[in-house]
């Protein structure tokens, strides 16, 4: 190839406008209090050595009636838009007897209201373990976005008891979101409408009522995956993964 064209080359790649991606990260064991970037509202309290291996953990609430509690991760990607996210968490949904409830939500959302309990933000996307139904019948997972329900799927079981049970959610690049509770693939639903969002917040919520349990999260593991338009200042064309550890305790 001649200079020229190779100078030509590398002037289109400067100045085409290109879609990069970027992973930012938070994590939190909840070892040391409230992790840096986040906040707690309600019932919700950090507890020291009561979570995996016996330390610290993230109570959301305690087994009582008429509780409510939410943990919530702020924006940690500068407002850059996610188009594809991995949560990894500990849970542990038990404690009140027979009959537990409400339940938790995992949320990504804006502006997260502080009393989501177990059915979540109307502001974004929302996992809801419903725990309840197992007085009446199957307890539930829902899948909604921006408050409309995508996918149900009922389950024998779905509270822990005293044990903390591994769980994933993922929503992949090509919108498909899945749900892995203690290593097993429990759902997939694809969001077809999903817009990614910029500037939102990662959440957790529960709830009680007259029918309680502990509902409780540990080692708590974000990635976000985000859409950067570089402009003509570029000077890359290729994805650049980055790493970014926002809280670790
Ligand atoms: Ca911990």
């Amino acid at each position: 190839m001649s200079k020229v064209l190779r100078h030509f080359f590398t002037v289109v790649a400067l100045l085409a406008p290109v879609t990069t991606l970027q992973a930012g990260r938070f994590y939190a064991d909840f070892n040391s209090g409230e992790p840096p970037g986040s906040r707690i509202s309600g019932d919700a309290m950090f507890n020291p050595g009561a979570g995996v291996d016996d330390s610290g953990m993230l109570r959301l609430t305690v087994p009582d009636k008429n509780r409510q509690g939410a943990f919530i991760v702020e924006d940690f990607d500068e407002k850059r838009k996610v188009i594809g996210f991995v949560a990894d968490f500990k849970m542990l949904i038990g404690g009140g007897g027979n009959r537990g409830a409400d339940g938790m939500s995992f949320n990504f959302a804006r502006q997260i209201p502080p009393s989501i309990g177990e059915a979540g933000s109307e502001t974004g996307l929302v996992i809801s373990f419903d725990t309840y139904k197992e007085a009446s019948g199957p307890p539930e997972i829902l899948v909604k976005y921006f408050n409309e329900t995508l996918k149900t799927v009922e389950l024998a079981k779905l509270r822990t008891g005293n044990v903390f049970v591994d769980v994933q959610i993922k929503l992949a690049t090509n919108k498909l979101l899945t749900v892995t509770y203690d290593g097993r693939l429990l759902l997939e639903c694809e969001v077809t409408d999903y817009k990614p969002l910029g500037g939102a917040e990662f959440g957790f919520g529960a709830r009680t009522g007259s029918s309680f349990d502990s509902h409780v999260i540990d080692e708590l593991s974000i990635v976000t995956t985000v859409e950067r338009k570089s402009g003509p200042n570029s000077r890359s064309t290729n994805p650049v993964p980055q790493s970014t550890t926002v809280a670790k305790d």
